[in-house]
């Protein structure tokens, strides 16, 4: 009975996980970003660059950041694994797109690939977090020419919580600000309430 009631107890004032969603075209360094995640905020490091493979299902990394626990999901970016991205978009309280922006030749396809993401209704709400990542690689281009390709603008102006900045996943440059920018912008959106009261049936 003790154990029940402690039980209950625990589960009552256990703090919600924040679930990141992290989308983009493959190649874009998702599961290095990932990687890179386990290494700053975790006592068992990720795997450096060089080790990382490219990814068919899923890669996870739960963490704690600001006081908040996160959990962070990492999904294959290939054209044809990208119906699965979806599945995700409902429990999801922010969703990450990452770019190579170092690979201009491919912003279009990125633009396109976002476009898709966000007419869906299950991301109702989510922050939106641009990362241009590369941002180590000469010629990378930066946040504003990466947001005038997207067409990132329009979205802030529809009252979406929207940014987009440089990283290095990498080395892991810029990547502590922007989990700062995710847990702060999560906490003051309505997507946690939102996905509860879904879970609820309400
Ligand atoms: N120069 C540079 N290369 C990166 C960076 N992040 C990832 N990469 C490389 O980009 C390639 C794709 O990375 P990966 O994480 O597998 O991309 P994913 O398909 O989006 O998961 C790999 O060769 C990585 O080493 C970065 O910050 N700088
Ligand atoms: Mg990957």
């Amino acid at each position: 009975m003790f154990s029940l009631l402690s039980g209950c107890f625990e589960f009552l004032l256990r703090k919600e996980e924040l679930k990141v969603l992290i989308i983009g075209l493959d190649r874009a360094g998702k599961t290095t970003l990932l990687e890179r995640l386990k290494t700053l905020y975790t006592d068992v490091p990720g795997l450096e660059a060089d080790k990382v493979l490219p990814t068919v299902g899923l890669n996870l990394a739960h963490f704690e950041a600001l006081g908040a626990p996160l959990l962070c999901w990492d999904v294959g970016g290939a054209a044809g694994l990208r119906g699965i991205w979806s599945k995700y978009y409902g429990e999801c309280h922010a969703l990450v797109f990452c770019v190579d922006a170092a690979d201009r030749g491919r912003l279009e396809e990125a633009k396109a690939a976002l476009d898709r993401a966000l007419g869906d209704r299950d991301l109702y709400g989510a922050p939106l977090l641009v990362l241009c990542n590369k941002h180590d690689c000469e010629g990378a281009a930066t946040p504003a020419e990466v947001a005038e390709a997207l067409g990132i603008g329009k979205l802030a102006d529809a009252g979406r919580a929207t940014s987009v900045q440089a990283i290095t996943a990498k080395t892991g440059e810029g990547v502590k600000p922007a989990v700062q920018w995710l847990v702060e912008h999560i906490k003051k959106s309505q997507r946690p309430e939102l996905i509860r009261r879904r879970m609820l049936g309400a």
